[in-house]
């Protein structure tokens, strides 16, 4: 049916991060190489155990897991940061004593490098915190762009408010942009495909009650059983639009299992690295560069392949 699809995986430990990796485990046609932890909106400890923690549930504590040692400028709210703990300590990932292994001893930059470089055909790429590491790697060795076949990256607003709100900032931004708006930019001159999956499309898909029950109807089942713990967490928000939780990282991820569901567009766009509006992503036909961006999903099949994905049996190697 789908191509098999060689990925690398980035991540920032949020609880949607963490939901993605779960959708991941469950894709058979993903064949997932190496992750790395970003220290964006998470505390890089917990996030690397509740990773590692994953992994050894799905019965694949053999992909190599690196941490992030590079930081952003703008540092996330300890309110988010702090989901990490939470995630990591779930019941479903500590009812065992079964040893866990370690992260890989290179930063994730390093890690991400290695990967691409060793790789016989070019790797996808899912980011779904700050695009740090990658763009790090591919400074160092611009070449490397030739090993990636594609980057589908959460991040970006285009046509609709940013979710930053921080002093010395005109709110224009997305979070994962805003945390190295640097690298960002820099991302921008490498000669690499880049989908993005901005806040125009992922506001149309809040973490909803209606969708949360069905999926508890389906807590026999493993991974339907952990997501709908970790997105329970996410429901206690004030019912602010600001404030809602959204599936802005599962969406992004659902595209490598069911991308019949999603249409895109391509624009030039070019991110803004400095204050007022850094990290915020615009459409520029002077200064942009060919970028496509995912513009609608079929919702109610989107969230018919969630409930499905999460209602298949992980298969213990
Ligand atoms: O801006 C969206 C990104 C996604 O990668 N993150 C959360 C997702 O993992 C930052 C973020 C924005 N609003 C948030 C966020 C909130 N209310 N709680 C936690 N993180
Ligand atoms: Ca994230």
């Amino acid at each position: 049916m789908t191509q098999p699809i060689n990925l690398l995986f980035d991540h920032d430990g949020g609880v949607d991060d963490l939901i993605s990796l779960l959708m991941l485990l469950a894709m058979p046609h993903v064949n997932l190489h190496g992750i790395a932890v970003t220290p964006a909106d998470c505390y890089l400890r917990p996030a690397t155990s509740a990773t590692l923690k994953i992994l050894r549930l799905c019965g694949r504590a053999d992909i190599p897991v690196s941490q992030g040692t590079l930081t952003g400028i703008n540092h996330f709210p300890r309110l988010w940061r702090k989901d990490a703990y939470c995630l990591d300590a779930l019941p479903m990932l500590n009812d065992t004593d079964d040893p866990l292994p370690s992260p890989v001893p290179q930063p994730a930059h390093q890690f991400l490098a290695d990967k691409l470089r060793q790789a016989d055909t070019p790797l996808t790429i899912l980011i779904t915190g700050p695009v740090s590491n990658l763009t790090a790697a591919l400074n160092a060795e611009p070449d490397l762009a030739n090993k990636v076949e594609n980057v589908l990256w959460m991040g970006g607003a285009f046509n609709v408010n940013g979710n930053v709100e921080d002093y010395e900032h005109d709110g224009s931004a997305e979070w994962n942009v805003y945390w190295d708006p640097i690298a960002a930019h820099q991302l921008w001159q490498h000669d690499i495909p880049l989908l993005l999956f901005p806040l125009d499309i992922t506001n149309n898909v809040p973490v909803n009650l209606p969708f949360l029950h069905q999926l508890a109807r389906r807590r026999r089942f493993p991974l339907a059983d952990l997501a709908g713990q970790c997105w329970a967490m996410t429901v206690g928000t004030i019912p602010n639009a600001n404030y809602l939780y959204y599936m802005w990282d599962t969406l992004t991820t659902g595209y490598l299992g069911a991308p019949h569901l999603f249409t895109t567009t391509t624009q030039p766009t070019y991110v803004i690295p400095h204050a007022p509006s850094a990290g915020r992503t615009i459409i520029s036909p002077d200064k942009g560069r060919p970028t496509q961006i995912a513009q609608t999903v079929a919702l109610p099949q989107f969230y018919d392949y969630l409930l499905d994905l999460f209602s298949q049996h992980i298969s213990q190697q």
